[in-house]
């Protein structure tokens, strides 16, 4: 059985919907970054960098969603977690990935927490942010110009990821107007029944 810590719409979303697709049973618990419960003893004890996601599954605990995503796509091929080993599209899943996982999800970071980076210049580190952001949104709707999906015809793993962090440019008041590719693929994703499925239990469970 697996368990994730996971909060509602954070980057951990993804993971919570690559457990959908898998249709294994799984159980959640919920870490509330807003209150601060990532930085309980309880919750460092099972991740040190006070961080969602985490999965925990037959006495073993791994963090970071790239890591956790790719191990799911291992463990189930059934559930086409990621294109076929030897398939031309695979490179791409991968590569989108790591992309998303360590350029554009850190940049959204620093709008969350720009006092990691510096304290007393808030918001010159959330504009700089900003300004980034607009440039990978460019890049990311490039990627989505000849189909719908990051990577294949399908769905997959960095799809998922990409999700959970483009669905912060709501939060975030970042516009998609000038970003058609974009908004087409939140409409495609949002419309997939594993997506769907996780993000009712999630609204559900911010209200809560
Ligand atoms: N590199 C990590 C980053 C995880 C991360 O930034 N998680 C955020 C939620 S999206 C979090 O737990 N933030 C709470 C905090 O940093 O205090 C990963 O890819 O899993």
């Amino acid at each position: 059985m697996y368990a994730l810590y996971y909060q509602p719409f954070a980057c951990s979303y993804a993971v919570h919907i690559a457990l959908e697709k898998i249709a294994q049973p799984f159980e959640l618990h919920k870490v509330n970054l807003n209150k601060g419960e990532q930085q309980s003893a309880a919750f460092l004890a099972i991740n040190p960098q006070g961080q969602v996601p985490v999965l925990q599954y037959n006495g073993q605990t791994l963090t970071q969603a790239g890591a956790i995503l790719l191990r799911l796509a291992e463990l189930h091929p059934e559930a086409a977690l990621l294109p076929e080993a030897n398939s031309a599209c695979r490179n791409a899943a991968i590569q989108n990935l790591f992309y998303i996982s360590s350029t554009l999800h850190p940049t959204f970071s620093l709008l969350f927490y720009p006092e990691r980076t510096a304290a007393s210049a808030r918001d010159e580190v959330k504009n700089n942010a900003l300004q980034k952001i607009q440039r990978q949104l460019v890049y990311v709707e490039g990627l989505l110009t000849t189909q719908t999906f990051c990577a294949a015809e399908q769905a997959c793993a960095p799809d998922y990821l990409l999700l959970a962090i483009l669905n912060w440019c709501r939060l975030f008041q970042i516009p998609l107007s000038e970003f058609p590719n974009i908004k087409r693929f939140l409409a495609a994703m949002n419309a997939l029944p594993e997506v769907k499925k996780a993000m009712a239990t999630e609204f559900q469970a911010m209200a809560a």
